[in-house]
């Protein structure tokens, strides 16, 4: 039995089965007392109940599409949910409970109620297909579904293809004005509801917390990465709390009156930890919204009074344009993950909003971030320094590590860290106890780290290293550039030449003047032998769900 079976509280024992074998493991790290963790513990009691028990039942805990819960009507509302899945639903501890839904108050109720109730909460994100939901289900034997309304049709053609998945219920009507808003259009709150909430209503609520241990299993998350096959990452109840008590303690440090709002889907784990797991820890309030793109966020920010923002570099750089319209007079921290913040993007957001973007690169595998700068040890084009609680090193090939100012494979340990459900990646991700994130990276002198690029995006062109990244970056230096992305072409002579996709700002043209001026501009920014020799210019770069660049779809464009 490679994981002790004796003190989880789960009669289905699956996804505890399918953990990778303790030497697969990586090594964990509790440092300091915020970091000692009880044998039994359930995330929810933490994140919804304490707050109820001690008197801050009437805060408000989340707000969007038209409701605004208080922490004991959310309590109210989860319990009810917790019922639904344990006395109707037979939902027993351990099962996978698949959850879908664009971002909304309600999906959040039902991840807390699955957890609350002992089940594995396995987010989806919400454009995918059936065919990517069939592969999801059957990796994770997934037997209940809580999907929105709205995406029933996709999850119904899966069906047929998901033997395990017997149980299903939908939540929001699909009449529903789905505009987000604090009422509806006659100024009284919308009430219109779909089967679970009907349902829900019906139950008594008082529903007790599933008193599971540390380290059993709270959710699933889904990374597919640039290619193929998903892969599961599991995180236990006590790596909810743990990722709770580093950065967001740290780094964030948002306090009870703060309002958070974003772009991540809560199916991503920066979405999971931003808009729902950081706000809940701290007895914050949470705006859940649907509609996230960069034209809806800035009025979401102002309609919300929002302080607390996490979203894309990318949507960062096209908010800076708008910002003039809207008043942010509310907001005070701006997060940034997914993908390396360039320094023209922390530039143009200063000096549109006066805010210094709190930028922090973290994983799936961790659960959320492990690198980051606050606004005081911000340096444009570093990610900064190891959260309080991890530690990071460079690694060679060979896994020894580099002196600072050698570019290396980044390696994190921490109380967190990478399992993959049955998955033999894992030897990939973790190795000698370190978990590799794939990311090429340097230490300065200073001691803050520098992305360079993902490990497989190097680009080798005439025996030199180069990274697509800072290329990007000295591109939007450039008033023209509104987008960019560069990778390695396949060059005969130089095995690879530097080749630059741009999206050009309305206004301006991409013809070979405009090459020829960027190809200049790039040479005088950075070392000149970095300078992209082919540049095609495109109305849009291919980005996935969670704002990262496709470089494999660029890649394929000239393979
Ligand atoms: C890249 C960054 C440079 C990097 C995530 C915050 O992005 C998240 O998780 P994913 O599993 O991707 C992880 C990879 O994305 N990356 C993320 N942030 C940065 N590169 N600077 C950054 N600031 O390649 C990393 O290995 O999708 C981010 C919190 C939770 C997350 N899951």
């Amino acid at each position: 039995m490679p994981h002790d079976q004796l003190h989880t509280a789960h009669v289905d024992t699956f996804a505890r089965d399918r953990l990778p074998p303790p030497h697969l493991l990586p090594q964990l790290f509790f440092d300091g007392p915020a970091l000692q963790f009880p044998p039994r513990l359930n995330c929810v009691a933490e994140l919804l109940d304490r707050h109820v028990a001690e008197g801050r039942g009437a805060r408000i805990a989340v707000l969007g599409h038209g409701v605004r819960w208080t922490y004991a009507e959310l309590q109210a509302l989860v319990d009810r949910i917790a019922q639904v899945l344990v006395h109707e639903m037979g939902l027993i501890t351990g099962n996978r409970v698949l959850l879908r839904g664009a971002n909304s108050p309600m999906l959040a109720a039902c991840w807390l109620a699955v957890v609350k109730a002992g089940g594995i909460a396995v987010g989806s994100m919400p454009l995918l297909r059936a065919r990517e939901l069939v592969a999801i289900v059957d990796k994770a034997q997934i037997s209940h579904a809580l999907c929105d309304a709205r995406l029933a049709d996709e999850l119904a053609q899966a069906l047929p293809n998901c033997p395990t998945l017997l149980q299903v219920l939908h939540f929001g009507s699909v009449a529903r004005d789905d505009r987000d808003g604090i009422d509806g259009r006659d100024g009284r709150p919308r009430t219109d509801s779909g089967d679970l909430e009907a349902r829900a209503a019906l139950h008594p609520g008082g529903f007790s917390t599933v008193d599971t241990a540390a380290d059993d299993i709270a959710l699933m998350a889904f990374t597919s990465g640039t290619t193929g096959v998903p892969k599961g990452t599991m995180h236990f109840h006590r790596d909810v709390m743990a990722a709770a008590a580093c950065w967001p303690q740290h780094v964030l440090r948002a306090d009870a009156d703060d309002v958070f709002i974003g772009s991540p889907p809560l199916a991503f784990t920066f979405g999971l930890g931003g808009l729902l797991v950081f706000p809940l820890a701290i007895g914050a309030c949470a705006v859940l919204i649907e509609k996230t793109a960069p034209e809806a966020l800035l009025p979401a920010i102002a309609q919300y009074r929002a302080s607390v923002c996490f979203t894309a570099p990318t949507s960062y750089r096209a908010m800076a344009a708008h910002v003039a319209a809207h008043d942010l007079r509310s907001l005070r921290k701006c997060v940034s993950a997914g993908e390396a913040l360039p320094a023209a993007t922390r530039l143009a957001w200063r000096e549109a909003t006066g805010i210094e973007i709190i930028d922090g690169i973290g994983s799936t595998e961790l659960f959320h971030i492990f690198i980051s700068a606050d606004e005081a040890s911000a340096r444009p084009g570093a990610t900064g320094l190891p959260v309080a609680g991890y530690r990071a090193t460079i690694l060679d090939d060979e896994g020894r590590e580099l002196p600072p100012g050698r570019v290396g494979r980044l390696a994190i340990r921490g109380p967190t860290g990478c399992k993959y459900l049955d998955d033999p990646r894992q030897t990939q991700y973790v190795q000698n106890g370190w978990n590799l994130t794939g990311d090429a990276y340097l230490v300065d002198t200073d001691g803050q780290y520098v992305y360079q690029a993902r490990t497989d995006d190097m680009i080798i062109s005439g025996g030199y290293n180069i990274a697509g990244p800072e290329v990007e970056s000295a591109l939007l230096l450039h008033a023209a550039v509104a987008e960019c992305g560069v990778i390695g072409q396949p060059d005969a002579a130089r095995g690879m030449i530097v080749k630059a996709f741009v999206v050009l700002k309305p206004g301006h043209t991409g013809d070979a003047a405009m090459e020829r001026a960027l190809q200049d501009f790039v040479k005088q920014t950075i070392a000149p032998y970095k300078y992209p020799r082919e540049i095609a210019f495109l109305a849009g770069l291919p980005r996935t769900e969670t704002g990262k660049l496709q470089r494999f779809k660029l890649k394929a464009s000239v393979a």
